[in-house]
């Protein structure tokens, strides 16, 4: 699962020309604080102060204030390993998912062994594809015709190795006042099907994300339990999952391709990993 990087003296050269040149930079991840909307799937983001500036004063008059967070692997913008989800009991590599409650599994396929990700990025911008501009509606089911749709609009065909965020225009609700619109379990989320996860595949991309809170079509009242996309890409075809994302930026702007990074924390034997990407032009 781990890459290996070559680099020449041209290849540092024509980035660093690029970076001089000026380059613009996107955060594609939310912000985490207390309250913000996540799975009830996961535990909840905490963040604590237990030292403040003054508990404890240097000679000199210095002080420093220390935090502390708690919270899931899967919550805020994430990425999921290929050990979160089994089938059947089986793993992405049809290994038995017991093992990896031993530990076994774990070690191979945790959050430690997705290699920092430099790659093609894709936006398909679903909601502009389908003439909707407010975005997809409510628990509508992204198909490929939706995704081909979106890329032959942009002309940005997909290639393999690339990253693909599929955008639904549902992100627009991470910051509504009523924090539980953006999980939608009352009214759906709208996401990418079961087939249009088939079709992703197909492409032979790297790894998929969107700007919802579980990347799948979720229905109005059916929680965020049934998740067949979950299936297709982390045990049947070994594509990684980002979800949470920030793609309104990228939308307004018309960004459609860019240099996608990013780089998971390490955790060993993780199930997934807090991320912040960016889609750098
Ligand atoms: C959800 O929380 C619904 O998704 P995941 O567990 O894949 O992060």
């Amino acid at each position: 699962m781990t890459t290996t990087n070559i680099t020449t003296d041209t290849g540092t050269a024509a980035l660093l020309a690029a970076v001089d040149a000026g380059v613009r930079t996107y955060d594609l991840g939310r912000r985490l604080s207390i309250g913000m909307p996540q799975s009830p799937n996961h535990p909840p983001f905490w963040h604590a102060l237990p030292r403040r500036h003054g508990d404890s004063v240097r000679s000199d008059g210095g002080s420093a204030a220390n935090d502390i967070i708690t919270m899931g692997t899967h919550v805020g913008t994430h990425i999921d390993a290929f050990s979160h989800v089994s089938q059947d009991g089986r793993l992405f590599d049809g290994s038995d998912a017991s093992d990896a409650g031993r530990g076994g599994r774990y070690a191979e396929l945790g959050a430690h062994t997705i290699a920092p990700m430099v790659r093609r990025g894709v936006l398909l911008d679903v909601p502009a594809a389908l003439g909707q501009p407010d975005g997809c509606d409510p628990g509508y089911e992204i198909t490929p015709a939706d995704l081909s749709a979106a890329a032959d609009r942009q002309g940005t065909p997909i290639r393999p190795g690339d990253v693909v965020l599929v955008r639904s225009g549902w992100g627009r609700l991470f910051d509504h006042e009523d924090r539980t619109r953006y999980i939608g379990l009352t009214t759906g989320v709208p996401g990418v099907s079961e087939a249009g996860a088939t079709w992703l595949a197909d492409q032979g991309i790297h790894a998929a994300g969107a700007d919802t809170i579980a990347f799948e079509c979720l229905r109005p009242g059916a929680g965020h339990s049934v998740l067949p996309a979950h299936r297709v890409l982390l045990v049947e075809r070994g594509v990684y999952i980002i979800e949470t994302m920030a793609l309104e930026e990228l939308a307004a702007d018309g960004v459609h391709e860019f240099l996608f990074v990013l780089s998971p924390l390490a955790i060993f034997g993780a199930t997934g990993s807090p991320v912040r990407p960016l889609a750098v032009i």
